[in-house]
């Protein structure tokens, strides 16, 4: 089933055709309440969606397809357990791991609820204990240093959750995250870390991922330096689905903290993935921010189309890829503890819907998943921006914004806020060549040299954006922030009929590099490559010291 031959998508091919020239800047002029008629609240968080180019007719119509690709049906789908992830016949059940009302979930015939709860009071339980100085290293000194090895959504989730809430850090503890099998990255975490103080969580769904367990090795290696094999209970715990490998590669299931098969790697900070989040921050801390991910889940659940946000947003990035044609979307928070945000939001988008064949195997004649890309405001301005004001490209950017900063003593927050606020609004507005002309003679230009310059500074404008705003970068906001994406990117792969929860290209990745790996290993005969690959080998066997 297509969502091109809906007469709801055929209605809104029409209406893009009449009102590709919309002027964002005459709708501000004709409608005075523009900003409250497209704007809506969820908890604490405020989206302003009045700077993208539509009318309420717009809205009208992309609701209706949401409505045609019978998306309240597919979201109650997902909150019940059902199997909607249809290439890996598993249920997409991240939003069990923050149901703190606890009502039961079932999957094949057993109350999810009961797993996740248990997993949690282990968390609650471990977090405490390393806290408090009940878990001690081999040598009767307190945990100082947590060090997550983990890769891809067994890393960037907590890692960017931990940097958020680096206000909330538990004194005397702090965590590093090691991912990439490239050495430098555990040679220059390791260097500065007491093997006595640190305790390695080594994060893997599958407890197969190669960069994992190698970094994991090296780690085990590193430690038994200063401490005895028994010791290496003390000091590395497990997050996986695959207890036999857990057990195999040394680690004691006791320490091991259990996840599922339902949950994808890119929304599993909420499990047990999460452990360096409870760790850093305390439990406490990791519960209000499934409390966040809770609240938004219930706004998404109940709240009708109209009114709900990820809904809104995921129909805004659908208006903007399928009838505008655009290829990115950038989301700048301008908060500086959020810069790992739109690498987090990278991951999710990119990994759920950059997908080319729909649910039922077909090839998509339509595009699918953006690419997400940002970094934070207000560096961002004096580096890509320029191209999103003038380029040649459309690009709709979010603004992420905390009106209050956990660092107000240097009152910086209204200058973050004003540089904010007047990107958005000139994306929106641009400037027109008599605004520029008449700001050049105010400057004292004139003549040819005016005539010259002024091309240049014309801003065209129309640049679409949405602003999301709320008071305080706290665990439940960034809670209900993370879950608003995770909703909007499922509402996108509702809408293009594509299965978000696989990733088979990521898979290809694993397997690959595996192949590869005996041919430089080795200086036997190369296995069958392409030319290029052959070569590459060769020269890296023939520079290799
Ligand atoms: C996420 C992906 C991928 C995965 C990593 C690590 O959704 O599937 O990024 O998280 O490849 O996998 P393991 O957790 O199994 O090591």
């Amino acid at each position: 089933m297509t969502p091109l031959n809906m007469p709801e998508w055929q209605s809104l091919v029409r209406h893009y055709s009449d009102l590709k020239y919309l002027s964002m800047r005459e709708q501000f002029v004709l409608d005075s309440d523009r900003a409250e008629h497209f704007s809506l609240k969820s908890g604490d968080l405020f989206l302003d969606y009045s700077k993208n180019r539509v009318t309420k007719e717009t809205m009208e119509k992309l609701l209706s397809l949401a409505k045609a690709v019978e998306l309240p049906n597919w979201i109650e789908r997902m909150f019940t357990g059902q199997e909607i992830n249809n290439t890996e016949g598993r249920a997409v059940l991240h939003i069990a791991l923050r149901n703190r009302s606890n009502t039961p979930i079932m999957v094949d015939g057993k109350d999810v609820m009961l797993d996740v709860n248990r997993v949690l009071a282990q968390m609650k339980d471990f977090s405490d204990k390393v806290h408090s100085g009940e878990w001690l290293g081999f040598s009767g000194k307190k945990i100082v240093d947590i060090v997550n090895i983990g890769i891809g959504g067994s890393d960037l989730g907590p890692a960017m959750i931990c940097d958020a809430l680096e206000p909330y850090g538990i004194e005397g503890i702090n965590v590093h995250f090691v991912s990439n099998v490239d050495g430098t990255d555990l040679s220059t975490t390791l260097e500065k870390l007491n093997p006595e103080t640190t305790l390695f969580v080594v994060a893997s769904k599958t407890f197969t991922t190669q960069e994992t367990l190698t970094n994991a090795q090296s780690a085990r290696t590193w430690f038994l330096k200063a401490g005895q094999q028994h010791d290496v209970a003390k000091h590395f715990v497990a997050v996986s689905t695959n207890a036999k490998a857990v057990s195999e590669f040394g680690i004691d299931t006791n320490n091991m903290f259990e996840i599922w098969d339902w949950v994808g790697g890119r929304y599993s900070l909420w499990s047990a993935i999460g452990l360096p989040i409870a760790l850093y921050v305390g439990f406490d801390n990791f519960a209000r921010l499934l409390d966040g991910g809770h609240e938004m889940d219930n706004h998404f659940r109940t709240q009708p189309l109209e009114q709900n946000m990820p809904v809104i947003m995921g129909l805004l990035g659908v208006w903007y890829i399928n009838f505008f044609g655009t290829q990115t979307h950038a989301i700048v928070p301008y908060d500086h503890s959020l810069s790992r945000f739109p690498s987090h939001m990278q991951q999710l988008d990119m990994e759920s819907n950059g997908k080319v064949t729909n649910r039922q195997g077909q090839r998509l004649s339509y595009k699918t998943g953006p690419v997400i890309w940002g970094t934070p405001g207000t560096n961002g301005q004096h580096a890509y921006f320029q191209l999103i004001h003038q380029g040649t490209q459309l690009i709709p950017v979010d603004f992420v914004l905390p009106v209050n900063s956990h660092y107000p003593e240097y009152d910086h927050q209204s200058i973050l806020l004003a540089n904010g606020l007047a990107q958005s609004e000139a994306l929106m507005k641009g400037k027109t060549a008599e605004e520029v002309r008449a700001e050049l003679v105010s400057e004292g230009f004139e003549g040819k040299e005016l005539e010259a310059l002024l091309p240049h500074k014309v801003f065209p404008g129309n640049r679409p954006s949405n602003t999301l705003i709320f008071p305080k970068l706290t665990p439940e906001l960034l809670g209900q922030l993370v879950a608003l994406y995770e909703h909007k990117v499922f509402v996108q792969g509702t809408v293009w009929n594509i299965n978000s929860f696989d990733q088979w290209g990521v898979e290809l990745g694993k397997q690959l590099a595996k192949a590869i790996l005996p041919d430089l290993q080795s200086n036997d005969e190369i296995s069958v490559h392409d030319s290029s690959t052959t070569h590459l080998i060769k020269m890296i066997r023939a520079l290799r010291n």
